[in-house]
C-alpha cells in the first residue's frame, strides 16, 4: 500500500572504519534523535559525483522523532561533528554524512534545508536501500513511489549489499 508518513535518513561514510562509523552513528541517533524503526542493509557503493575517492558505505534508516525538520537537521549536524571529532580530530575530513531524505510529505526549500533531498531520484545508492525499507513511500513532488523512481533512475554506478547471505 502506498505510504505518505515516515522520516528517512541516509547515512554515508567513506573514510576510516566505515562499518564502525555507521554503528556509532546509529547509537548517537538513538541517544539524541529518537527511535530507529527500520534499517536497510549496509551497501558498499561506488562514489557518485567526484569519482576519485574511496567507495562509500550507505544505509537508510526510518526514524521516529518529535523534532521539527530544522531541529532534526541541527541534531544530525551535531552528531556529524561529534563523530568527526572522535575519529579524526578537529581539522580533519568528515567521516559521516547524515542526510534527511524525507520528512513525511513535507516540502521545504530554504537556506538551511531542502526536503525531499534534491538528489534522491538520481542516486541508486539512495533508492536501493530506500526501496528495501519502504518501496511504496510516495515522493511528495514527483508523486512516484520509490520503486518507480528506481526504475526510472539513470544512475549506472554499482551498489553492493554487505553482510547478507543473499549474494
Ligand atoms: N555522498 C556524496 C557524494 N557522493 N557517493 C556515494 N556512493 N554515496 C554517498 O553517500 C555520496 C556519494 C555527498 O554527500
Ligand atoms: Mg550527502
Ligand atoms: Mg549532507
Amino acid at each position: 500500500m502506498k505510504s505518505i508518513k515516515g522520516i528517512y535518513l541516509l547515512l554515508g561514510s567513506n573514510l576510516g572504519d566505515r562499518m564502525r562509523v555507521l554503528d556509532d552513528t546509529r547509537i548517537l541517533i538513538k541517544e539524541k534523535v529518537g527511535k530507529i524503526q527500520k534499517i536497510s542493509f549496509v551497501y558498499e557503493t561506488e562514489p557518485w559525483g567526484i569519482r576519485n575517492q574511496p567507495s562509500f558505505y550507505n544505509q537508510v534508516l526510518e526514524i521516529q522523532t518529535g523534532l521539527s525538520p530544522h531541529d532534526l537537521l541541527k541534531s544530525l549536524q551535531d552528531i556529524e561533528n561529534e563523530i568527526g571529532k572522535i575519529k579524526l580530530g578537529k581539522w580533519r575530513e568528515r567521516l559521516i554524512d547524515i542526510d534527511i531524505l524525507y520528512y513525511d510529505q513535507l516540502i521545504i526549500d530554504d537556506e538551511y534545508l531542502t526536503l525531499p533531498h534534491p538528489e534522491i531520484q538520481n542516486r541508486k545508492f539512495t533508492l536501493i536501500p530506500m526501496c528495501e525499507v519502504n518501496p511504496d513511500f510516495i515522493h511528495p513532488i514527483f508523486n512516484n513511489i520509490q520503486k518507480e523512481l528506481l526504475l526510472k533512475c539513470p544512475d549506472k554506478l554499482n551498489v553492493w549489499p554487505l553482510n547478507t547471505n543473499l549474494v
